[in-house]
């Protein structure tokens, strides 16, 4: 039986249901430009934990206000004087809820706007689409407040860059916006006008598929990058098995088949 996601226990984040299966994740402290605090990863982890088992086909994540998200919680981070042992736990927190997104089989469409920087840039890579408008820009500002990134950062944000633009942009701040960001793959649209519209519609798309192949498509791909080629070949080849059989891809084929369904065309 499908979960239920209680809406009301969110604070942090704002969560709305549309049709479809749609769900817009916003985060909302805007007067804090979205930063990061505990409470906030928890709220993902809560969140993403429950999306694959409650009927959950897209989920659009937005920042609210002017900027997407400031990263780790400053003022928190300094008032909580933390152990190591206590900011690896945050970190181990921070790994759970993006480890979710990323592999829970559920299509995440981040719609970027003003600051995606620190953990802000560490939270839209673990999206599985980026859009953004122009005000938005990426940076690493970590070096410069004698910090590390610690939510994946050195993982994603170098599959998306390459090393040495990530060291890069933490030695010297280094700020990327505009089409050269869409070009280095930070994100893989850029709009004109608002990039939450924009993500919507590709969520809307993204949810008219069938949810076993969105599932193998925003987990299996992840899982398989870990592996060595010839374990990624068989597994691969083992999620085809289920996946290309499944009962509810037939009526599809058929449509194919029938000559009824869309044919893919160039663009015009
Ligand atoms: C914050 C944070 C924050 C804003 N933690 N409170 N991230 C950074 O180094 C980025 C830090 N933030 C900024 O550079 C700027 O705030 C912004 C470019 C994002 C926005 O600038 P602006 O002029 O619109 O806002 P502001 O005046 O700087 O900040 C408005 C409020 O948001 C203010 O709070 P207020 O109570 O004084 O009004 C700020 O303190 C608050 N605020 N950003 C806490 N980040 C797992 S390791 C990950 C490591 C990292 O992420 S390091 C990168 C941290």
């Amino acid at each position: 039986m499908a979960l239920k996601i209680d809406t009301d226990r969110f604070t942090n984040l704002a969560l709305e249901e549309h049709d479809g299966g749609l769900w817009v994740v916003t985060l909302n402290r805007p007067a804090k430009r979205n930063a990061l605090d505990i409470d906030t990863i928890e709220e993902l982890v809560d969140f993403f934990s429950v999306a694959p088992r409650a009927g959950v086909r897209a989920v659009v994540l937005a920042g609210a206000g002017d900027h997407f998200c400031a990263g780790l919680d400053l003022v928190e981070h300094h008032d909580e004087d933390r152990s190591p042992a206590d900011f690896m736990h945050v970190c181990l927190r921070w790994h759970e809820a993006f480890n979710k997104m990323e592999y829970g089989g559920v299509p995440v469409i981040a719609a970027l706007q003003g600051a995606v920087v620190g953990g802000g840039l560490e939270l839209a890579s673990s999206a599985h689409v980026r859009v953004m408008d122009q005000s938005a820009y990426f940076a690493l500002p970590e070096g410069q407040r004698g910090l590390f990134t610690g939510g994946g950062a050195t993982i994603r944000v170098t599959d998306l860059v390459g090393k040495a633009r990530m060291i890069d942009m933490m030695l010297t701040g280094r700020v990327y916006q505009g089409q050269e960001a869409v070009d280095l793959g930070l994100a893989q649209y850029i709009v004109e006008g608002s990039s939450f519209d924009a993500a919507m519609d590709l969520a809307r798309k993204a949810a008219e598929n069938l949810p076993l192949s969105n599932f193998a498509i925003c987990s299996a791909v992840s899982h398989m990058q870990n592996m060595s080629a010839m374990d990624a070949a068989y597994a691969e080849a083992v999620v085809a098995g289920v996946v290309n059989t499944q009962p509810a891809a037939r009526e599809r084929l058929a449509a194919f088949a029938d000559k009824t369904a869309a044919r893919v065309r160039r663009n015009d």
